[in-house]
């Protein structure tokens, strides 16, 4: 372990106990699950849907949080320095939670493959593991990778890996610039990509065959399902009997993967959660027509 690594570790409970830039909102009002899979964060680039994130921590908690890879962009860091205050207080969010008696499991991606080196490790009340088993309450055993492992092309070709994230750069940098104006038009949350995606049919052949390539790893394992992330396409499938879920990303469909305490798991689309919370603050504050009838009167 080098220097500045061991003085980063050392920092890490004081960060905790530092205060974020954005305060957190009240515990009390917070939906309760089992077990949080996150992944695809990409903290340290444009394209992270910091604010998003912070606004589903702030209203969810879980007795377990899996962070299945890619929560830190070390290559985009490497290129360009790129740390908005929004981006710490996603990770002083995740270590608060971890002090406070979550359970947090961190298995690193590719893009923060740096992690790797600390597997075994726990630090800041955060388990850093290659990959977990997680035993369901209802006792399905699930197997939690971050997925560049299948992934054919980051394994075999890491340069036109590299050519895809140029791409995809410019793909999210158009999506946030067709967000910005539906903003500025009071428009909800889109996501371009994820619509591009569905329409590439080689796009869609890769995720398909990504899918079933991990399910048979899995049910070859002996497992009866598996939670990955990577590919940035939240999904759950039954394939050849193996359960495959992908907890999708923080860049593009903002979702996350949960286990109610029955055992039932459930995909967030948080861009969806947030959408239906403003329509019922907009319908709460309209008046109904009893209130302008009790004014006509
Ligand atoms: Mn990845």
């Amino acid at each position: 372990m080098d220097a500045v690594t061991r003085i980063a570790m050392d920092n890490i409970a004081d960060f905790a106990n530092s205060k974020p830039v954005r305060p957190e909102r009240r515990l009390a009002e917070r939906r309760q699950y089992r077990t949080i899979w996150i992944s695809d964060i990409h903290l340290g680039t444009r394209g992270c849907n910091a604010d998003m994130l912070i606004d589903f921590l702030d209203h969810v908690d879980s007795e377990r949080l899996y962070l299945v890879g890619d929560i830190i962009d070390g290559w985009r860091l490497k290129k360009k320095f790129y740390w908005p205050a929004s981006h710490n207080d996603v990770v002083w969010r995740l270590l608060k939670r971890a002090k406070r008696g979550t359970d947090v499991i961190y298995i690193p991606g590719n893009h923060d493959e740096m992690m790797r080196q600390f597997t075994g490790l726990d630090f800041g009340g955060v388990a850093i593991r290659r990959k977990a088993i997680h035993e369901t309450v209802d006792g399905r055993r699930l197997l939690i990778l971050h997925g560049d492992e299948f992934d054919i092309i980051t394994l075999t070709h890491r340069w036109l890996a590299h050519v895809g994230d140029a791409a995809y750069e410019f793909m999210m940098a158009l999506n946030r610039w067709v967000n910005a104006y539906r903003r500025f038009f009071n428009l909800p949350y889109w996501s371009l990509s994820k619509h591009a995606k569905a329409k590439v049919k080689n796009a869609v052949e890769f995720i398909s065959n990504y899918e079933e390539v991990i399910a048979e790893a899995a049910g070859a394992r002996g497992v009866d399902g598996v939670v990955c992330g990577h590919i940035h396409t939240a999904e759950f499938r039954v394939i050849d009997g193996v359960e495959y879920y992908n907890d999708g990303d923080w860049v593009e469909g903002c979702t996350a993967l949960v286990e109610h305490f029955d055992g039932r798991m459930e995909l967030l689309h948080w861009a969806d959660e947030i959408a239906a919370r403003d329509l019922s603050e907009a319908s709460a504050t309209e008046p109904d027509e009893a209130d302008i009838e009790m004014l006509a009167a």
